[in-house]
């Protein structure tokens, strides 16, 4: 990206170097991933600064931290996550200005963004600007994303096909298998993701109605908490017709794996026998990577690996990484944010009461998915009663 012009004023010879330095700055800016452009663990006044005093991209100037309680505070070690296409841009603007806004932009936690295919330099600079904290674009390997070779691919289409007969959202796409077995067993074991323990998973086109006024992954260190959501709800049976078979044979043959203090009441109405369908909708998440990178975890997810159930049926990251928090971990290490106003489509979960005043939340109170006819959350709630 070398600017070449004829240099024959000083006025213009200055705007040379200016627009060199510029391109040269945003360069190194788009191409530094993953190298630690600033370390996450940097306090707030050094990155401040340190973005600030040579932001080629004329960030806007929110220089007016010290008027925020509590920004120099202890930090989490966690980033924010997203997986994304190149063609998921305008969609990942949205769900990022909207994270920026309501909270990131006074707490500058980083961004991973990974993708199975380069982002674009486009993609790149568009939502680079959005945010003064750290960004990382990151590629993942093929081994955790594509079909595995030993999958017998007569049978997986044969699944495929009948799950398009049956009319089921994604249920001809390779691709949205992919993603969900990534997100059950890949994403934490991203280089990218090494350094940090807690994440928060976005999505494009999602929303965050709400101001939120504290730091939510030290609310989960804090607390002792390993997995948060914000909508439960009931899974699509066809998408996992021997899911919970599989299930019932891991814990026969690794007992040692589960909780005493265990969620399974949130999953089953028959002390474990069948599956009710619930799960927690794992488009928003804010958990504990270490759970996942943990060993009851790792041998859950080999488990489900070698059935092939990712292909061979629909499974999704929702019900497998619910029924893994609800087993594994103690029923009191899953948290709901109540307080986090959050959209994905079609659903919403809007705050009530004080906390939408205190919010300042944009979502209308009555629209909320608590406790619909289809959200699991009294569910949750009585495990607590
Ligand atoms: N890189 C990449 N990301 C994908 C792909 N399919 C889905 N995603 C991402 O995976 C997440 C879930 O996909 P989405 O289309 O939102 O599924 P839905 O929320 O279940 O309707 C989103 O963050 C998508 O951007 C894919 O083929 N490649
Ligand atoms: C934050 O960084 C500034 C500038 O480098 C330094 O003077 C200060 O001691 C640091 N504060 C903490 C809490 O590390
Ligand atoms: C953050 O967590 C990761 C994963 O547990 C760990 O490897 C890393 O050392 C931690 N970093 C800090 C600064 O504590
Ligand atoms: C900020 O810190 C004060 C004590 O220093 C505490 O009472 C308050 O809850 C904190 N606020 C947030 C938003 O974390
Ligand atoms: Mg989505």
């Amino acid at each position: 990206m070398t600017v070449f012009f004829p240099i024959t004023t000083p006025k213009r010879y200055i705007a040379a170097v200016l627009v060199t330095i510029i391109c040269l700055h945003y360069l190194f800016t788009i191409t530094s991933d993953g190298s630690g452009r600033t370390s996450p663990f940097s306090n707030i006044s050094e990155r401040t600064g340190e973005r600030h005093s040579n932001d080629a991209l004329s960030i806007p100037d929110y220089n007016n931290l010290q008027s925020y309680p509590n920004i120099t505070g202890p930090r989490a070690n966690a980033t924010f996550v997203l997986l994304a296409r190149n063609s998921d841009l305008v969609g990942v603007i949205n769900s990022m200005q909207s994270a920026e806004d309501r909270f990131n932009r006074y707490y500058n936690y980083p961004w991973v963004l990974l993708n199975e295919e380069p982002f674009t330099d486009e993609f790149k600079e568009r939502v680079s600007v959005l945010t003064r904290a750290p960004i990382y674009f990151g590629l993942i390997p093929k081994e955790h994303w594509f079909q595995p070779d030993w999958i017998d691919e007569d049978r997986a289409r044969a699944g495929r096909q009948k799950m398009m007969a049956q009319r089921i959202i994604y249920g001809g796409s390779v691709p949205y298998r992919n993603m969900c077995r990534f997100n059950s067993g890949f994403f934490f074991q991203h280089e990218l993701l090494q350094p940090y323990r807690y994440y928060w998973r976005v999505e494009p086109d999602v929303r965050f109605f709400c101001d939120l006024d504290y730091d939510p992954f030290l609310y989960m260190q804090e607390h002792d908490k390993v997995y948060s959501f914000t909508i439960s709800l009931f899974e699509w049976e066809p998408t996992i017709p021997t899911l919970w078979k599989t299930v019932k044979d891991f814990i026969a043959e690794y007992p040692q794996y589960v909780e005493n203090h265990n969620a399974m009441d949130f999953l089953s109405n028959d002390g474990g026998k069948t599956y009710n369908l619930c799960h927690f909708w794992s488009n928003f998440e804010i958990a504990d990577m270490n759970f996942w990178r943990g060993e009851a975890y790792s041998a859950f997810f080999e488990y489900l690996e070698t059935k092939g159930g990712f292909y061979y049926e629909r499974w999704g990251d929702a019900p497998v990484h619910s029924i893994a928090a609800a087993l594994f971990a103690r029923r009191d290490q899953i948290h709901f944010f109540r307080d986090i106003g959050y959209r994905h489509e079609p659903f919403q979960h809007c705050p009530s009461g004080e906390q939408w005043t205190k919010g300042r939340c944009s979502c209308d109170q009555k629209d909320t998915f608590d406790y619909t006819q289809n959200s699991c959350l009294k569910k949750f709630e009585k495990l607590f009663a």
